[in-house]
Parts: C-alpha cells; structure tokens; sequence
C-alpha cells in the first residue's frame, strides 16, 4: 500500500491546549508522524506532490482559509506575546448564537475576538508552522487520491494534522482542514459519482457530516464514543442524525457505549460496509483514527489490533478504491501498529 506523507506536515507543533480553563500538554505532536512512518516501513513511500487551492475552496468558505493562513503571521505582529508571553494564538470570545441572539453582529477587530469567529473550542492552537502542516496534509490527501485514480486499489494518507472536525466555516478538535473531505471530492472529481467516508476515528466526525450533511452523492458513517456520554464533540454524533434536504438518509452515526472494545467496534463497522456497499458508493475514503485503541489517552474505547485489522477486512474486502486518511491516535508508543494492523486487514 502507498503511503503518501510530507515532511512540512512536522511543522505544526501544538505545545499545550486548553481544556477547561487549564494548559495541558498537547497529544496531537509531530511525534505521531515518526511513530506511524516506523511501523509502515514495509510499505513503498511517497512524498506528497503540491496541488492547487480549487478543492480546498470547495470544502472550506474563504474567510477561514483567509483567517488561518493569515493568523499566526497577525499575532507576532501584535503585541500579544509581551502581553501574554507566549505565540500561539487562542480563541477566548465566541460569538455563539445565546451571544447573537438573532442579530447581526459587526466582525470583530481583535486578532483574539476573530479567532472565536473561526475556532470552537480552546484545544486548537494556531502557531507558526499550522498553515504550513495543515496544508501540506492537503496535498498527502491529494496525492494519495492521484494514486488510487491511477490504479492503486488503496492509498494511505498520512495527514497530521488531522481534519474531521472541521466544518466549511470552523476549526477545533485539533483540526484545521478537512482532509478527508477534500479527499473525497477529489473522488468525485475523479469520476466516482457516489463516494463513501467512512469514520472509524473514536471522535464523531462533526466537520466531515457538517460538510456533506445536505449531499446525497457523499454519504458520511461514523463510529465513536457516545457523545452523549459527555465525550467530544460534545453536540453531534448521535444516532438520530441522519442528514438534510436531498441528503436526508446518506449520513449516519453509531455511538458506542464508553468501553467498548472489538466486538460491538466491529459489528459496526460492518453495519456500515454493508450500507456502503448497498448505496452504490463506487469509492470509499476512510478517516482512520486510531484513537479507539484501548490504551489511547484520549477516549475510553478498548479496541485491540486485532479489531482494527478486522475493521480492515471488513472495509477493505468491499473491493473499493480506498483512500485511507489518517485522523487521530494519540499513544506514541502503539497507534504506529494500530495503523499497520488496519492496513494489513483492508490489502491493497
Ligand atoms: C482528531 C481527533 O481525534 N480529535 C480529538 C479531539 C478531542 N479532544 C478532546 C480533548 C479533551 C481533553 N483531553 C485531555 C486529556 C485527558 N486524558
Ligand atoms: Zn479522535
């Protein structure tokens, strides 16, 4: 299986997010690229190849695209790192609708009450190497779509950052691209009247359903921790949301009950292929996270490698061109094997 990286996607480094008011130390480092490049030595390597803004434009409404390529260069020019001594630009106003209360507000003029306009959360730190990473990991989706579209059955994306919690409009969940959404109109660019992502990452993919939610020619499955049970993103990723408009029907979600491992992980991946397979999808982009593994710091499920080669088998026996994106997975020392069972179990 090709594995499509860039060295630039090492240029993000996130430091610390916030989380309930406090820095902690961030998970989603540039460490996670060596640990999943080491595990997939076997595979053939490929750097990814530049490709131009039109499908990112696609995907993304322009002031957010403007804002993060624009932000980190706006926060050194002002005076925020004496104020605050540090050069990571973080949201801290929202201008959520309890504030709006249905009128229309004038935008902000402050680097930091803009970030809120864009950001949703306090995680997601904007640095000096964000764009750069985060843009980069564009191209990786890319090239590795350039690929499967030249007759590679499957292609592997590695993407750092990652990208499903992005909508068109807003960044957050260490996120700030959607690659896999890119990657998915790419697809269909390519030719693939009907694409399928598949979002097997432990978080809900509120960016990627947010982006396809109103589509009938994208269908958007996801499995994840139930959200419900007070995991992130919080809002979204419950089983009764099903799509909008003509997309009514062509997106679906199944939470799973924290602690849940093989078993129910994969009898719902399954579930998934099969609606896949049944709708006509003639692609399949899968966002893989690995952040279900059980030692993985950042949700409660409890899959072993065994379940994600399973959930390889399951997807990867659909004959699909396969588009793997990576998402999250944050265990150093583990997720570089979780990716290798996956893509041992979907083939090439
Ligand atoms: C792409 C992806 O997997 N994004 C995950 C975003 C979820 N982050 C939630 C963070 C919640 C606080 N984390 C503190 C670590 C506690 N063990
Ligand atoms: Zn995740």
């Amino acid at each position: 299986i090709p594995v499509v990286w860039s060295p630039v996607t090492r240029e993000h480094q996130p430091r610390h997010e916030v989380w309930v008011g406090v820095p902690t130390v961030g998970t989603e480092v540039p460490e996670r690229v060596d640990a999943i490049l080491a595990a997939l030595a076997e595979h053939p390597l490929h750097e990814a190849v530049p490709h131009d803004d039109e499908l990112l434009e696609v995907v993304h409404d322009g002031d957010l695209l403007a804002f993060l390529e624009g932000a980190s260069a706006a926060w050194a020019a002002g005076p925020y790192e004496e104020l605050v001594g540090q050069d990571r630009v973080v949201p801290y106003f929202f201008p959520t609708p309890a504030l709006l209360a249905g009128m229309e507000p004038h935008p902000a003029t402050a680097l930091h009450a803009q970030t809120g306009e864009h950001c949703y959360d306090t995680m997601t730190l904007v640095g000096p190497g964000t764009w750069a990473a985060a843009r980069a990991a564009v191209d990786v989706a890319l090239t590795a779509v350039d690929l499967v579209v030249e007759g590679a059955r499957t292609a592997y994306a590695l993407c750092r950052p990652p990208g499903h919690h992005v909508t068109p409009r807003g960044y957050g969940g260490s996120c700030y691209l959607n690659n896999a959404a890119v990657a998915a109109e790419a697809l269909r660019d390519a030719g693939h009247e009907r694409v399928a992502v598949v979002d097997v990452d432990a978080h809900h993919g509120n960016g990627t359903q947010a982006v396809f939610w109103e589509r009938a020619d994208v269908l958007y499955g996801s499995l994840h921790v139930d959200p419900g049970a007070g995991w992130f993103p919080h809002v979204f990723g419950h089983a009764d949301e099903v799509g909008g408009g003509a997309g009514e029907g062509a997106t679906r979600n199944l939470p799973l009950a924290e602690g849940a491992g093989d078993e129910p992980w994969v009898a719902a991946v399954e579930d998934l292929a099969g609606w896949v397979s049944d709708a006509g999808c003639t692609a399949l982009v899968v966002s893989l996270g690995v952040d279900a593994a059980g030692v993985d710091p950042e949700s409660p499920l409890q899959v072993t490698d065994a379940g994600f080669a399973a959930a390889g088998r399951v997807l990867g026996g659909r004959g699909l061109p396969s588009v793997l994106v990576q998402e999250g997975g944050y265990d150093l020392g583990s997720m570089g094997a979780a990716v290798a069972a996956y893509l041992g179990g979907h083939g090439e």
